[in-house]
């Protein structure tokens, strides 16, 4: 009987040994990483996206929020090393600020285990079901080119589909503005009379887009048009447009509507806002992410979530005006 009572102690034992959960965390906490390119109101209205699909899921999630201070691969991989070495990462929702760049840093946290959804940007070429890069969950975001085009055709039409244009862009190699110069040089090229003398990379950096554009305001006398393809850029144009005392005379065509474009569009300097929705990218992703954590096996690759096109006509039309990105700049 002896013998018996021990066999019986030393079995109870192992069985409940083996039942240990593996971490002390509570198990039904899914974590979800936020990794965007930079601060800015694009990215401040993407995380509000974010803790809204949180919120709303009404599960047990930790948001893990880390944010580059500048726009920069070199910025941004340690931030994603230090993410992926907790360990406990299942999903990283991330604008890569370098579509080659940012390729290796991601793989290796994909390697890890951790499911990675693209908002905003991509990387490789975007198609992640045929393309070079196929790891990601889905790449949600804007049609960066048909964006470009959108600004091409209406400069062409503002200055009677004549004149020397120029480009205030942010780095080479960052998918989206990419796309939006690459659009946009289509969407010109429909304009034989039409001719871009020039684009200028300010690396996200606002003053940096003055300078160059207050440059090429003094180098070229006729320029009719500028398009700047994100918030620093299409502000810098803006603020050198105006000092040179040329509002209403050369056209700006800005990417994103914050709500200092809306001041200078009101102030006659900027004549279209080509609104995106990083609200919609950053409640979507948290939405897919949780629908792949749920056993959904069918997790688009590629989810466009359009634009609001914003000008003098409608900037007032509370339909149209929802879209500028109030985040208390
Ligand atoms: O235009 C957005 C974003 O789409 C782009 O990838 C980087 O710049 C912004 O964040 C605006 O500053």
């Amino acid at each position: 009987m002896k013998k018996l009572g021990l066999l019986a102690f030393v079995i109870i034992l192992i069985l409940s040994v083996s039942v240990v959960p593996a971490f002390s965390q509570d198990d039904d906490t899914i974590v979800i990483g936020f990794l965007p390119g930079v601060v800015d109101p694009f990215y401040q209205l993407m995380e509000i996206g974010v803790n809204q699909a949180i919120a709303d899921s009404g599960l047990n999630i930790e948001l893990v929020v880390q944010i580059p201070e500048s726009f920069s691969p070199t910025t941004q991989t340690p931030l994603l090393d230090a993410m992926v070495a907790r360990g406990d990462l299942d999903y990283l929702i991330v604008a890569a600020t370098d579509k080659e760049q940012m390729v290796a840093p991601l793989q290796l946290a994909h390697d890890a285990g951790v499911e990675i959804i693209s908002v905003d940007t991509f990387i490789g070429d975007g198609d992640y079901v045929n393309g070079p890069i196929t790891f990601p969950l889905s790449y949600i975001g804007s049609d960066n080119a048909e964006g470009g085009r959108i600004a091409a055709r209406a400069l062409a039409a503002n200055v009677g589909e004549e004149g020397k244009v120029y480009v205030q862009n942010v780095n080479p190699g960052i998918s989206t503005t990419d796309q939006r110069e690459e659009g946009f040089r289509e969407g010109i090229a429909e304009f034989p009379n039409m001719e871009i003398v020039g684009v200028d990379y300010n690396e996200d950096n606002e003053n940096l887009s003055v300078q160059q554009t207050a440059a090429v305001l003094e180098r070229e006398a006729d320029l009719v048009g500028i398009f700047g393809t994100n918030v620093f850029s299409a502000n810098g144009a803006g603020i050198a447009v105006g000092n040179a005392g040329l509002s209403g005379a050369i056209d700006v065509i800005a990417f994103d509507a914050t709500s200092f474009a809306a001041e200078q569009m009101r102030a006659g300097v900027v004549s279209m806002m080509i609104a995106q929705k990083p609200f919609d990218m950053g409640y979507l992703a948290v939405e897919m992410a949780l629908a792949h954590n749920a056993g959904v096996t069918s997790v688009p690759k590629r989810i466009p979530t359009g634009y609001a096109v914003i000008t003098m006509d409608n900037i007032d039309d509370p339909a149209i005006a929802r879209f500028i990105y109030e985040v208390g700049e």
